[in-house]
């Protein structure tokens, strides 16, 4: 594993300065600065190298989002031309440019016909901050104020702003700061791995989807807005949900008429091998929520995508949405993400994933974990996966600190040079969408030798 003392003067030097000034996303800084984070400095398709030569196989896409790679020239070319032609203009006051109107003209081909609508943003946080704001306002211009309260789930992920984060369910995110904000109660989520035994994966799937049910009653529908939540769940452990589930949920919220909202973030631009995930799971959102994989996070931008039904509220019936942000449909990130979807598009990525590398990750990590006594359940598909760690197979018994044995694992690949995501016992693998076969053996052969290793040194306590 890397030192401080075998680090280069670069890397010392990189070290020491952002131990000064830099807080980090979601970590102790004081233990990360006695480490020293690992210095990131150049990328260039699944690959990724660090401050001291190192080479790591990025089996996570940066952070679920460079769905086309690192270095594609098309997006940088876009960039660079959008710079050069209008680095900056707003949405504000009556005005417009060309490349967001590209965008939308392109967006629109790609989503099926009752989406009309975008309002764009820059970061999925933003966005389901402006989807609280945005389902609210419908309800009102329905001549429905009351229906105001909006439903997420037990620890799903939707961002670290105040709403987004209230919309979330990370206990720990909550206890900062008195979150939730009021209007946002969660349900349970669709962790089939630790249901009951008596409980099938179905059953469970449909209880589940009951629980929405019953908080709606507790509530009363006629206070209840909307349902948020990830087609399959990310940052809280990829979790897909039972097949059961989603059909139930969509037929829940059309009779108590709460909208159903898609937090495709991670889902969205080609992750499981269609355009948007709910497409995989065959439900049909009135919201969708995206960022990410949206400019392959070459720039920061998001969008809330808007049904037909909620568009035309707000634009026929509805006056002035008092909403709007200075980079709003940036001229840049526009650019880059009319780019990066005319690659997804033009080579057929999506369709590859779908076809051919999603099934090969699929079916290579089915015969490396199918039988490992530590690996419970492997999930996933197209191009993301979980592998669940367990102490005991047969009884499904989770170890006591399964994020210490996850975060073990993950280490483990960090010093072999390839890089997958660890949470809660679960180990995620989301590579980017242009991943080759040979990279694909390579990134299984090294998880399950960092499987192997955490199972090694776990075994004997
Ligand atoms: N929704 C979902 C489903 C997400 O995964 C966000 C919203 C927020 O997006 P921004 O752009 O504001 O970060 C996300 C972000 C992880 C991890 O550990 C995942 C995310 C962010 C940070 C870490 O897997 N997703």
């Amino acid at each position: 594993m890397d030192t401080k003392t075998n680090a280069s003067s670069d890397t010392r030097r990189y070290r020491a300065i952002d131990a000064a000034h830099h807080i980090h996303a979601f970590v102790d800084q004081q233990a990360l600065n006695a480490e020293g984070p690992r210095v990131i400095v150049r990328g260039k398709g699944l690959e990724v190298w660090d401050s001291d030569g190192k080479r790591y196989l990025d089996g996570m896409s940066g952070l679920w989002c460079t769905n086309v790679g690192y270095g594609r020239r098309e997006l940088i070319d876009a960039a660079c031309r959008q710079m050069d032609e209008l680095s900056y203009y707003n949405m504000f006051f009556h005005t417009t440019h060309p490349a967001v109107v590209e965008l939308s003209s392109r967006l629109f081909e790609l989503l099926p016909g009752h989406y009309s609508h975008a309002i764009y943003t820059n970061s999925g946080s933003e966005t389901n901050d402006l989807l609280i704001r945005t389902v609210r306002r419908y309800w009102e211009i329905e001549g429905k104020p009351n229906k105001k309260i909006l439903i997420g789930r037990h620890n799903g992920y939707h961002g670290s702003t105040v709403g987004s984060a209230s919309l979330g369910g990370m206990a720990f995110m909550h206890e900062m700061g008195d979150l939730p904000i009021p209007g946002i109660v969660h349900i349970g989520e669709p962790y089939g791995y630790a249901r009951s035994a008596e409980l099938t994966v179905d059953e469970f799937g449909r209880r589940c989807a009951a629980e929405l049910e019953a908080k709606i009653l507790e509530l009363g529908a006629d206070r209840v807005a909307a349902f948020v939540a990830e087609p399959f769940q990310g940052a809280g452990g990829m979790i897909f949900p039972p097949d059961t589930y989603w059909p139930e949920i969509q037929r829940i919220c059309r009779k108590h008429d709460v909208l159903l909202c898609a937090d495709e973030v991670i889902g969205g631009f080609g992750r499981t091998g269609e355009w948007f995930a709910h497409q995989h799971f065959n439900f049909v959102p009135d919201a969708i929520s995206i960022a990410k994989g949206l400019t392959s996070g070459y720039v920061p931008m998001g969008g809330l995508v808007l049904s037909q039904r909620i568009g035309e509220a707000l634009v026929e019936r509805g006056g002035v949405f008092a909403h709007g942000l200075t980079y709003s449909g940036h001229p840049v990130a526009a650019a880059v993400a009319l780019a990066n979807l005319d690659v997804l598009h033009r080579d057929g990525i999506i369709d590859r994933v779908r076809d051919d590398t999603g099934p090969y990750l699929q079916r290579c990590l089915r015969e490396a974990f199918a039988d490992h006594p530590m690996v419970g359940e492997i999930q996933g598909h197209g191009m993301v996966a979980a592998l669940q760690l367990c102490r005991d197979k047969a009884t499904r018994q989770r170890f006591d600190d399964e994020s210490a044995v996850s975060w073990h694992c993950r280490c483990a690949g960090f010093d072999d040079g390839v890089i997958i995501r660890s949470t809660l016992g679960r180990m995620i693998l989301a590579p980017a969408l242009v991943i080759r076969h040979d990279e694909i053996d390579e990134l299984v052969e090294k998880t399950r030798r960092a499987v192997d290793r955490t199972a090694a040194a776990f075994a004997a306590r």
